[in-house]
């Protein structure tokens, strides 16, 4: 059996550089000859991509709910030539994922309640979503081989020159969307489906390209395992039964 090419995700807060990194890794598979190819989500080119970009830029509104299918079906779409590129021998590249999708949607919080006194003890936002609807529309999604999360503190992102304009660049969101993240990689490492690395986004950027080679090194030689289903629930279900036998 021929292998196929290796899927790795690059993660993280905005401004903690995953996508300088991710094309940095594309420059250096390419120039060790491993045959590669980088992708990004949101994929703002595709009709659905637009309604995203258009969200994202604040220039139209839409149910949380809606706007987070339509964040899935954006992954969803992609999938035939993710499976076809990762058989032809190609290893993929990826800059978020369905990661990115559950940590920025089940973040979302309901503002305060006016009737709140500042001076009571501080009240825990309540999530829009939860975590568990927010997962399952990515559920079966082709499941990375390495997934790189980039870690950075909110306020370290925040003084790299600044978030932009759009919706979710704000220290309090990104706050909350890290610490979904780290529950996210907590479960993947768990689940015994791909690997999980977070790595230290705020070092130079020289260092962090180091050590993402040396991740995604072991991986160029192609693999012959299977591509692999996130979150399967089949699988988990068989796990389970199999514990409780
Ligand atoms: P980027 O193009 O990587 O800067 O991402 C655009 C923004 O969209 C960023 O703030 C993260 C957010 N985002 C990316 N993927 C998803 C997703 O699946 N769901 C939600 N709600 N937000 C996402």
């Amino acid at each position: 059996m021929s292998k196929r090419g290796a899927f790795i995700v690059i993660e993280g807060l905005d401004r903690s550089g995953k996508s300088t990194q991710a094309e940095t890794l594309l420059k250096n598979l390419q120039d060790a000859k491993i045959p590669s190819k980088l992708i990004k989500f949101p994929d703002r080119s595709t009709p659905i991509g637009k309604l995203i970009d258009s969200y994202l830029r604040s220039e139209s509104e839409l149910d949380d709910h809606a706007i987070h299918l339509l964040f899935s079906a954006n992954r969803w779409e992609v999938v035939p030539s993710i499976i076809k590129d990762l058989e032809q021998g190609t290893t993929i590249i990826c800059d978020r994922y369905a990661f990115s999708g559950i940590a920025f949607s089940a973040s979302k919080v309901h503002p305060p309640a006016k009737s709140a006194s500042p001076s009571t003890f501080p009240i825990q936002p309540t999530p829009k979503l939860s975590y568990e609807w927010c997962r399952s529309p990515d559920i079966s999604l082709p499941a990375p081989d390495l997934t790189l999360f980039l870690d950075i503190l909110p306020e370290k992102a925040k003084a790299r020159g600044g978030y932009g304009e759009e919706r979710y660049e704000k220290e309090d969101v990104q706050e909350r969307v890290r610490e979904v993240f780290i529950r996210i990689g907590e479960e993947i490492e768990s689940s015994g489906v791909g690997k999980w690395v977070v790595l230290d986004g705020g070092l130079e950027k020289e260092e962090v390209e180091k050590s993402i080679w040396d991740e995604v090194n072991p991986l160029t030689a192609g693999l012959k395992t299977p591509i692999q289903k996130l979150w399967d629930q089949g699988r988990e279900r068989a796990m389970e039964s199999a514990l409780y036998i």
